[in-house]
């Protein structure tokens, strides 16, 4: 029975040595250091970066007698959760197992001994694969990839499932310099924008930096209206018009500009609205008042009449109306028989004679009007 037991329990230990093989390779460095002395505190791995070393947990103890049992996530190796070794004698035992990606050993993992005294994972881990960082733009959207406001680039990571987990992201605008990203920031200037970003996992791995174009116009285009030919001094024209507008956009382009249109009709303050679009979606609008007057004054001349006698002191009497422009000059030409030729004005006392008389008058859009021409006589 004794017997039986002993061999039932030669098998156990053979089956555990089986199951150990298995999922690690156990190599024991033996020291001859101080037989039974207490168990210590045992830490695996004082790399600076836990994460960095893949497949190897060192175990220190000087116990040459510690039995115990390493049990780990589920995710262990693959083949098992749990490693034994019996009778561990004094050394340091490394033990290697297959390599998984994604594997994590928590932090702080502490197993204890059989026998007292723990021994602490500070982390394993095969991570060889970097984080992925999504870059999204949050802005008003305008026209063909252009916003019309500044942008709020929020940035996410993500590290692959089981993986190391995000360490950090950072952000750049020349793939050189690099600032931690923490919160969404925002592009407010105008214009063409590279924003880098990459992240990286608590293995230390780096992912290759990414660049997102972020483009903002949030100015209007310019439009300035000209017309041809240009108005007079009074603002008038008495010709068709050709209104002309020149557009101009420094970020994104024009889009859209209004042609040219000509202005026959007659009219004061004629509007010709012209609209500048630029590729973004921004606008500007501007308004040409075009006053066009063709008609000529209308001339009416009371005194004197075709022909007619009039003593002497009779004053000329003409005038000149105009709808439109309104009357600029109104005046006589006056001829006497001797062919001596004087402008007058309205109300002008002629002294005794024969004359002619011509009234012209312009309107302020430079239209002129001139009368038949009368005959008359003045007496004493
Ligand atoms: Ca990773
Ligand atoms: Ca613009
Ligand atoms: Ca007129």
């Amino acid at each position: 029975m004794v017997k039986k037991r002993i061999i039932e329990g030669i098998e156990d230990r053979k089956k555990l040595a089986v199951r150990l093989i298995t999922v690690a390779t156990v190599l024991f460095l033996i020291f001859a250091g101080s037989p039974f002395a207490n168990i210590n505190t045992n830490t695996a791995n004082a790399e600076t970066n836990p994460y960095a070393s893949v497949g190897t947990i060192v175990v220190n103890t000087n116990n040459t007698a510690a039995t115990f049992t390493l049990t780990g996530p589920t995710t262990y190796a693959g083949n098992g959760t749990s490693w034994s070794q019996a009778d561990a004698p004094i050394g340091t035992y490394t033990i290697t197992y297959d390599s998984i990606p994604g594997y994590d050993t928590p932090l702080g993992d502490t197993q204890t001994l059989a026998n007292g005294g723990t021994i602490t994972f500070t982390g394993l881990y095969n991570d060889t694969i970097s984080p992925t960082t999504t870059a999204t733009l949050s802005g008003t959207a305008g026209n063909n990839g252009w916003n019309i406001s500044d942008v709020t680039v929020i940035l996410s990571a993500v590290d692959i499932n089981g993986g190391s987990g995000v360490k950090k992201t950072e952000y750049g605008f020349d793939g050189l310099n690099w600032n931690t990203y923490t919160a969404p920031f925002i592009i407010t200037t105008e214009g063409t924008t590279a924003v880098y970003y990459r992240s990286t996992d608590n293995a230390d791995n780096i992912e290759s930096a990414k660049n997102q174009t972020v483009k903002i116009d949030k100015t209007s285009p310019v439009i300035i209206s000209s017309q041809t030919p240009a108005p007079n001094a009074n603002g008038w024209n008495n010709a068709n018009v050709t209104v002309h507008f020149d557009c101009s956009d420094s970020l994104s382009g024009l889009e859209s500009c209004t042609p040219d249109s000509t202005i026959s009709n007659e009219g004061a303050n004629q509007l010709v609205t012209g609209t500048a679009t630029d590729k973004a979606g921004n606008f500007a609008s501007t308004v040409a008042g075009i006053n066009i007057d063709k008609t000529p004054p209308i001339i009416t001349i009371n005194t004197p009449t075709p022909f007619g006698l009039y003593p002497a002191g009779t004053a000329l009497n003409f005038s000149a109306t105009d709808s439109l422009s309104g009357v600029g000059t109104v005046l006589g030409n006056l001829t006497n028989i001797s062919g001596q030729s004087l402008e007058v004005p309205d109300g002008f006392i002629p002294p005794p004679g024969i004359y002619s008389l011509v009234v012209n008058s312009t309107d302020r859009a430079g239209n002129v009007a001139t009368s038949d021409r009368i005959y008359f006589a003045v007496y004493r």
